[in-house]
């Protein structure tokens, strides 16, 4: 029998987009159950009760009469290619060099790749240009190094969309929504990023448009475009 599995989630956010798209990579059926944050529902039973960390991503996966709860957007989608093996999304141990490459996105993204949070800090901390200051240099000499890892590559780790993409684009759009211009400064990942866009897993989310809808009405500063 199929599993029963459940995403809590939120339409714009940048980390439970990841597990939708690891769902639907898999064509698993699955039920939405939204989590306004914005009212707080994160914060209460029945959220509360489910996830200790009250946070989105949060994936309920029910098998044979057992129920696994797995929250961290990365853990999901690990999990779920775990549970799911078809189609792949990480390169098989055969493909050793893009196994690892897949691997090291993943752990480079979380340590290296905005682990911060700058949206967070000038959407809703309205933090200026100037009060970020290193902040900013820095996380744009490492969006430069990502163009390097998508130089002559159309994903991440290769010719295959891995779980490495859906770790790494989210918050690639979060940049642009921060005004950083892709195809004027980094033609690769430009590139890159329409691919991603056009994945029909990406398309059949509507997460850029509940982003773009989310972020129209924050006056998001443009920190990122200079
Ligand atoms: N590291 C976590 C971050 C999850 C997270 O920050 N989720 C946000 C939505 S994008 C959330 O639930 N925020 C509510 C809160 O932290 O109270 C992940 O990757 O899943």
């Amino acid at each position: 029998m199929a599993p029963k599995i459940t995403l809590y989630t939120f339409p714009a956010s940048v980390n439970a987009i990841r597990t939708e798209l690891a769902l639907l990579e898999k064509g698993l059926e699955f039920e939405k159950v939204i989590v306004d944050l914005f009212k707080g529902e994160h914060k209460k039973p029945p959220f509360s009760e489910i996830t200790p960390r009250t946070q989105v991503p949060t994936l309920v996966y029910e098998d044979g009469g057992e129920k696994i709860t797995v929250y961290e957007s990365i853990a999901t989608i690990r999990f779920i290619d775990d549970m799911h093996p078809e189609p792949a999304l990480m390169p098989p141990v055969s493909e050793s060099g893009r196994r690892a490459t897949a691997i090291m996105r993943i752990e480079e993204f979380q340590a290296k790749l905005d682990p911060a949070n700058i949206m967070g800090s000038v959407a809703f901390g309205k933090q200026t240009r100037e009060q970020l200051g290193k902040r900013v240099d820095n996380l744009l000499a490492e969006i430069a190094r990502w163009e390097e890892y998508t130089t002559n590559r159309k994903f991440l780790a290769g010719d295959q969309f891995t779980l490495a993409d859906i770790a790494v684009f989210p918050v690639l759009v979060h940049f642009e929504a921060l005004g950083y211009d892709y195809a004027a400064k980094t033609p690769s990942l430009a590139a890159y990023m329409e691919a991603v866009k056009a994945r029909p897993s990406v398309v059949k989310s509507g997460w850029l448009t509940a982003f773009a809808e989310f972020s129209k009405g924050l006056e998001i500063a443009q920190v990122l475009a200079d």
